[in-house]
């Protein structure tokens, strides 16, 4: 499986600074940046720096540093946020939107953190 990468999408334009963002956090592989249409108190977006379309094209081709720092900036965002799980924060959820069927808008590789609200059951 070879994954093809659009370097003309939204969030690829924002890590070259050609669309402005309004920046959580940014580490040497990763970036957090808020929703433009957020669904919550906190609606975080998490990207890779790197060309990675979904999901499981970055957990099956990124490097251990991208992966490490990736996972970790997810985990400080939420504790940022103030929405760490655990005796401090309410919890939040985590959602990648991958391909077709996961509907997935933008092609970059991202993971939402939504909370600061009851977010509701979504599975059955
Ligand atoms: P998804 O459906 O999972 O691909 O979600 C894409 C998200 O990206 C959606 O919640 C709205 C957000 N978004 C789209 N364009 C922009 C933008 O230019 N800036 C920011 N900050 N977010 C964007």
């Amino acid at each position: 499986m070879t994954y093809a990468y659009d370097d003309q999408n939204i969030f690829a334009k924002i890590l070259r600074g050609e669309i402005p963002n309004k920046t959580v956090l940014e580490t040497e592989h990763s970036l957090a940046f808020h929703d433009i249409q957020p669904q919550a108190p906190v609606h975080v977006l998490v990207i890779p720096k790197g060309p990675y379309v979904c999901y499981d094209h970055f957990a099956l081709e990124a490097s251990d540093a991208e992966i490490v720092d990736f996972t970790r900036t997810v985990g400080e965002v939420c504790k940022l946020a103030g929405v760490q799980a655990g005796e401090n924060g309410d919890g939040f959820r985590l959602i990648s939107n991958s391909g077709e069927n996961g509907v997935q808008e933008v092609p970059h590789l991202h993971v939402h953190v939504l909370g600061g609200r009851w977010l509701g059951r979504m599975l059955q």
